[in-house]
Parts: structure tokens; C-alpha cells; sequence
């Protein structure tokens, strides 16, 4: 790439051109500030992944609000005015039971409530697309829920275990890894069935991702690891239902949905039990305690586009602490160690079709948006298009210093095991190996300094 390196450059010499001519030029900061561009907003609270976007005109802003009362609407069972159609099986009520606070779901404390944590379910193969298998009987995800008179699809449980990981310097830190099972299915369980834990994400900055132009993406993708770094980004291409045709996998844990629209749509169909135009049947069609009746969409096309509208047009919280001497040194490590390989800093966005607001923004995700292969310890081992079992997509790391501010926790990774920011780094395995072992290597107060350098995003 490096179209955005060099723009910052120039950016960067024009204000040192500046600085020359003027004396009272503003201070020197850190280039990726403004995390998301434009859309950035300051602030450390509570409600800081709630902002909609700095640069939305009025029109815009009116709409963010009325997206904002879909993304939070509950549903209920049918008949009822308000919102009916919720299940027959279903996951939770609403988008933002899931996405408390449109930040990163916790790990369940048991699986009587699993907030945002769902099991996605497939048979070994792949479907005409490219696609997962669904399981007979169950789909593609397991519905822990059901309206009166259904029953779930099963239930979700777990067992932990605990392993000893030790730092160059002797520190030792314990990994909770977490055995997911399915108890109670509804009918008999069959055999083979692959198992792909997923943990709800943050939902900011997402139609900034939407926004990179597919080469910017492509352009950073090393297959075959030619340069012989260890790394070999691959994109993952998937089916866009609506277009009838195979695209650049962006959105989820595996890069397994093309764009928020229809990412937004697979969630009120398998998530909430919710038809729409996207997808029409309800997500048990098939199964014996479903209807075999197809009735109209339960939400309309505005309602999808409110839905979609409101991940596109969230801000994005600006960085803090960044000319701290300590998280300017964790800035230089992460690159030193090549976390930044993966987690590529910056791209600029191309022209959105629909929103002036995501155009040509400079951004600081902190992905490359490609798939790797993260070692056997993260593997789900249920391949998603091309993604493979032992691979995941690189996840975005802006906001990931707030996750504790919005959320009141700390767990991270696909299926929210790590329980900080330094558990989440010594999971790191496969392409990602070396730099594990290189921050292992550091003394603590390099590692600590790293820490603070996320926890600036
Ligand atoms: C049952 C919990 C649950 C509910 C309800 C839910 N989500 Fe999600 N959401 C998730 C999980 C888990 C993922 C990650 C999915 C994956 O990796 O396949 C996700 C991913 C997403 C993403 C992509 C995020 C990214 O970084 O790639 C968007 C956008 C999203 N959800 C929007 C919505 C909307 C809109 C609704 C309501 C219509 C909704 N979600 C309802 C759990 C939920
Ligand atoms: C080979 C690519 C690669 C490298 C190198 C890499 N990461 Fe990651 N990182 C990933 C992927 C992929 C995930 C998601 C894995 C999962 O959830 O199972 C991830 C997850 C994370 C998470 C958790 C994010 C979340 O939302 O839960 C953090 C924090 C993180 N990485 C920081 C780092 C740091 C710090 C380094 C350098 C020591 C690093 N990474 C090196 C690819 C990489
Ligand atoms: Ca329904
Ligand atoms: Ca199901
Ligand atoms: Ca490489």
C-alpha cells in the first residue's frame, strides 16, 4: 500500500511547513488521533461507543436518531402492534441485548444468560456458494430461546481450564481456555456437527470498514507469505445475497458477511428470529416444530436500512494519553514486534456510494481486514467461505482502551476467553507466533508499556 503512509507524510511535512512560517502553529500530535477520521469524537464515558458520528449533517443525524431507536427496538411474540414476530427459536429480543452499549459482549458468568455470545453450527463441507453446511434439524447457529409453546434448539454449556503460560523474565500468567458442549437439543444431536463460538463486537467505526476500496484490502493480502515475514493475509470472499455474486468478506469474526446491510439482516433472521426481504424464512423452516408456512417479511426494507444505518454512522472515540512518554514507547513496540503486520494502522477510505461522511476519510482501524491463521489454541476448526478452521479476521482495535469504560469488562478475543489485554496478546498463535515469543521476550515494563499504547485506542 502505502498510499496512506505516504499521505501522512505529506501531511506531516506540510505541518512541519507551517510550523516554519508560524510560530503560534498548533502542537505536533500523533497521527492517528483522530482514530476515525472525521467521524471521531472525544470523551472517556460511558456512553462513548452511543456518539453518532462528528462530520453527519442534520438530515443525517435525524436519521442516526430513528436508527437508533431500530438497533434498540424489542420484539415480541406476534400478534401485537408493536414489534411482533419475535422466534418461534431465537437468541435474544433485540440488537442491543447483544451489543450492550454497542460495545464488546462480556463473557456469559453462566449459560442461563449468554448475552452476546452465540454457537454457530455447520457440517463438515461447504455449500454451492461456498457457504457452511447447515446442520439438519438446526441450521447454522444454535437458538438457545424460544416463544411459548417451542422449544429451544438446546442448551449452551462449558468447562474451563486454566494453563500456565511464563514470560522470559519468569512472571507467569494463567489462560483460561474455554470447552464449549450443546445439552438438551430438541431432538437427537447429530454426529459431526462443528462447533464456531462467537462473541458479539463493538459495533463502531463499521461503515468506515465498509468504506475501503477492496484493492486497498486485497493490496495487503500476502497468501503465500511471499516477502517470507511468517504473515500471509488472505481475504475471505462470500456470498452477497441481494448482488447474487461472490465479494470481499468483511464484517464478523471470520470476514464471513460482505457489508453491514446484509450482516445486519442475518441477524434479525437467525439472532431474533426476525424475516425480512434479505432473508424471507424463518430460520427453523424445515424443522418439525416449524409451520412450514412462509408469511410476509416481518420487518420492511426502512427497518433493515435503519438497523444498518445506525452501525454505519457511530463515531468513533478519539485516541487519549498519546503523547504519553509511556504509550509513545508501546506505539514503537507494537510495530517493533509486528503486531502491526497484522494489524495494519491506517488506511483512507474510498468514495462511499451513499454517505458523504465515510468518503475519503484517513483512519486508524488497526486491521488489515484479512483472514490468518491464528494456531491450533484459537482454532474453532469449522471452516466460513475460504476462511479455514485455524483462521479469524483480523479484529479492528480502535476503542478496544474503552471496552472496559462501556463495558465493565474486559474480555476479548472470538469467544471471549481472555479476561485482559495481555491474555488476549499470549493467545496469539500460528502467523502470529513470533511476535508472541517477542513479547514474551520484553521485560515488564515494555510489556506494561504496550498495554497502555491499547488501551490509548
Ligand atoms: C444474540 C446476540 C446478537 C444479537 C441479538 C445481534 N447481534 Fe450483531 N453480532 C453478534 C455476534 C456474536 C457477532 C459476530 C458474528 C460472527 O462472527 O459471525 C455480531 C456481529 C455484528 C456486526 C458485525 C460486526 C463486525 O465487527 O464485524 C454487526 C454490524 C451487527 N452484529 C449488527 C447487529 C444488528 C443490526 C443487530 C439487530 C438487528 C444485531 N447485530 C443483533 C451478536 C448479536
Ligand atoms: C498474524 C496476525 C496477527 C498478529 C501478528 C497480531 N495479531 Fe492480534 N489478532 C489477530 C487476530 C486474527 C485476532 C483475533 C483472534 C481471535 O479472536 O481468535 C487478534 C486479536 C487481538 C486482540 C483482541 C481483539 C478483540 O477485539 O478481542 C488484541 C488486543 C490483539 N490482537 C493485539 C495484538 C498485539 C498487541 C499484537 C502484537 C504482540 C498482535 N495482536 C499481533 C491477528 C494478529
Ligand atoms: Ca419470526
Ligand atoms: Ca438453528
Ligand atoms: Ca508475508
Amino acid at each position: 500500500m502505502h498510499t496512506t503512509k505516504l499521505y501522512v507524510g505529506i501531511l506531516l511535512m506540510a505541518a512541519f511547513a507551517s510550523c516554519q512560517k508560524n510560530d503560534s502553529a498548533p502542537p505536533v500530535i500523533d497521527e492517528d488521533v483522530n482514530l476515525g477520521g472525521g467521524t471521531s469524537i472525544s470523551g472517556t464515558f460511558i456512553n462513548s461507543f452511543q456518539q453518532p458520528a462528528a462530520n453527519l449533517n442534520t438530515q443525517q443525524l435525524d436519521l442516526h436518531r430513528a436508527a437508533d431507536v431500530a438497533f434498540g427496538d424489542i420484539f415480541v411474540t406476534a400478534p401485537n402492534e408493536i414489534n411482533p414476530g419475535l422466534g418461534p427459536v431465537f437468541n435474544q429480543n433485540s440488537c442491543e441485548n447483544c451489543h450492550v452499549a454497542n460495545g464488546k459482549s462480556p463473557f456469559p458468568a453462566n449459560s442461563g444468560e449468554l448475552r452476546g455470545l452465540l454457537m454457530r453450527l455447520s457440517v463438515p463441507g461447504s455449500g454451492i456458494h461456498g457457504e457452511p453446511v447447515p446442520v439438519p434439524g438446526f441450521g447454522g447457529q444454535l437458538q438457545t430461546r424460544a416463544v411459548f409453546g417451542k422449544s429451544p434448539e438446546g442448551t449452551l454449556s462449558w468447562q474451563t481450564v486454566e494453563q500456565i503460560v511464563q514470560y522470559l523474565d519468569g512472571e507467569e500468567v494463567s489462560l483460561r481456555k474455554i470447552n464449549f458442549s450443546i445439552d438438551n437439543p430438541y431432538e437427537t444431536w447429530p454426529a459431526n456437527v462443528l462447533l464456531s463460538p462467537r462473541i458479539a463486537p463493538a459495533v463502531i467505526g463499521l461503515g468506515l470498514l465498509e468504506a475501503i476500496d477492496p484493492s486497498d484490502i486485497l493490496a495487503l493480502a500476502d497468501e503465500s507469505d511471499l516477502n517470507g515475514d511468517g504473515i500471509s493475509g488472505k481475504a475471505n470472499m462470500v456470498w452477497n445475497v441481494e448482488q447474487n455474486q461472490s465479494q470481499l468478506g468483511r464484517f464478523g469474526w471470520k470476514a464471513g458477511q460482505p457489508t453491514l446491510k446484509q450482516q445486519s439482516a442475518a441477524a434479525y433472521n437467525d439472532d431474533m428470529g426476525i424475516t425480512n426481504p434479505y432473508f424471507p424464512k424463518e430460520s427453523c423452516t424445515g424443522q418439525a416444530q416449524h409451520d412450514g408456512q412462509t408469511d410476509d417479511p416481518e420487518i420492511d426494507e426502512s427497518t433493515l436500512l435503519a438497523a444498518t444505518f445506525y452501525a454505519q454512522s457511530l463515531g468513533v472515540p478519539r485516541r487519549r494519553n498519546w503523547d504519553n512518554p509511556e504509550v509513545m514507547m508501546g506505539k514503537q513496540l507494537f510495530s517493533k514486534i509486528a503486531c502491526a503486520d497484522c494489524h495494519h494502522p491506517g488506511f483512507i477510505t474510498g468514495p462511499h456510494p451513499e454517505f458523504d461522511f465515510l468518503s475519503f476519510q484517513i483512519i486508524y482501524p488497526y486491521t488489515d481486514m484479512l483472514l490468518h491463521d491464528m494456531g491450533a489454541d484459537l482454532a474453532d476448526n469449522r471452516p466460513d467461505f475460504l476462511a479455514t478452521g485455524n483462521e479469524w479476521r483480523t479484529p479492528p482495535l480502535w476503542g478496544i482502551g474503552l471496552v472496559e469504560t462501556v463495558g465493565g469488562h474486559s474480555n476479548f478475543l472470538h469467544d471471549g476467553r481472555a479476561r485482559s489485554l495481555e491474555e488476549a496478546i499470549l493467545w496469539h498463535g500460528g502467523e502470529a507466533e513470533n511476535s508472541r515469543e517477542e513479547f514474551k521476550k520484553l521485560n515488564k515494563q515494555d510489556r506494561l508499556a504496550l498495554i497502555r499504547f491499547l488501551e490509548s485506542l
